[in-house]
């Protein structure tokens, strides 16, 4: 498939993506958008990759919705077309774990992008914000919500008002991402970030990443419960009984997926 908005590549078991738009700092057009869905739907049916990665330049990951294609839509456009959100969603829907590696600018849809992956490798220079206010707008695509639920409600709602940024060393103090890197060697931490968990068993880190985000999605004794079931319902696969053999002959586990 040839991608035109975006840059495609695999690197052992895991697939790399480069947003890919340097004239207008990867600004998320539909096309970009559809290509992205397209490309992680694609990794996400590929048995040869265990983990998927997402990047943008050293300049910006993506500096939000494409304002100028943006700009002109009505109202019943914008809401007949669930304005963009079909692919939109796929970061999220994705069930491989997904890395957003972000350097420089993640603003607007840019941010709620990163946000829609299961977490957040950066930059010493990244950027991040929901500047939407300063648009008349305000964000469309989980900006007050993930956003929230990351950083609490007090830097969301300050960030979501004022449309301020808000730098790597208080992106990681707020819990926006994981870890800080510089930022020439994001991409390949990253990597190598991916090809850790690519290792493993597929069926764990599957299991592992729905009950995380189970976290989100409902109350603690419900969520325990789905991962006490989770956790139970691993014994059935060979992975199990891999693992566990492996550990106790000290040898490395071949886990096959099964
Ligand atoms: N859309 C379109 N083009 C953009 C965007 C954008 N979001 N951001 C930058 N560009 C373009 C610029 O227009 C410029 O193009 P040109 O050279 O043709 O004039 C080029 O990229 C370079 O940008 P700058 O010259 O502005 O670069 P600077 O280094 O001076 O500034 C900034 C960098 C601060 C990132 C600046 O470009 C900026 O403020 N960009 C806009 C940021 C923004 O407001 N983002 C939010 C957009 S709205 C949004 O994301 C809503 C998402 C809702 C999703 C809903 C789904 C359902």
């Amino acid at each position: 498939m040839a991608y035109e908005t975006i840059i495609v590549e695999t690197r052992d078991h895991v697939g790399l993506i480069r947003l890919n738009r340097p004239e207008a700092l990867n600004a998320l057009n539909a096309q970009l958008v559809e290509e992205l869905g397209e490309a992680l739907a694609r990794f996400d049916a590929d048995d040869a990759i265990g983990a998927i990665v997402l990047t943008g330049s050293e300049k910006a990951f993506a500096a939000g919705a494409d304002i100028k294609e943006m700009q002109g839509k009505s109202f019943v456009e914008a809401f007949r077309e669930d304005f963009i959100t079909r692919n939109w969603e796929a970061a999220a829907r994705t069930r491989k774990p997904v890395i957003a590696a972000v350097a420089g600018y993640a603003l607007g849809g840019g941010c709620e992008l990163a946000m829609m992956c299961d977490f957040i490798l950066c930059a010493d220079n990244a950027k991040f914000g929901q500047p939407e206010i300063n648009l008349g707008v305000m964000p469309g695509a989980g900006g007050t919500q993930r956003l929230t639920r990351f950083v609490g409600k007090s830097k969301a709602m300050e960030m979501n008002l004022t449309g301020r940024f808000m730098d790597a060393a208080e992106a990681e103090r707020s819990g926006l991402v994981s870890r800080v890197v510089p930022a020439d060697s994001l991409v390949d931490e990253a990597l190598a970030t991916a090809a850790k968990i690519a290792e493993k068993s597929l069926l764990a880190v599957m299991a592992t990443k729905e009950a995380v985000n189970r976290a989100y999605e409902t109350t603690l004794s419900e969520g325990v419960r789905f991962e006490r079931r989770m956790f139970h319902a691993l014994f059935a696969t060979e992975d199990q009984k891999e693992g566990m053999e492996a550990f106790i002959d000290k040898r490395q586990p071949q886990f096959k997926d099964r």
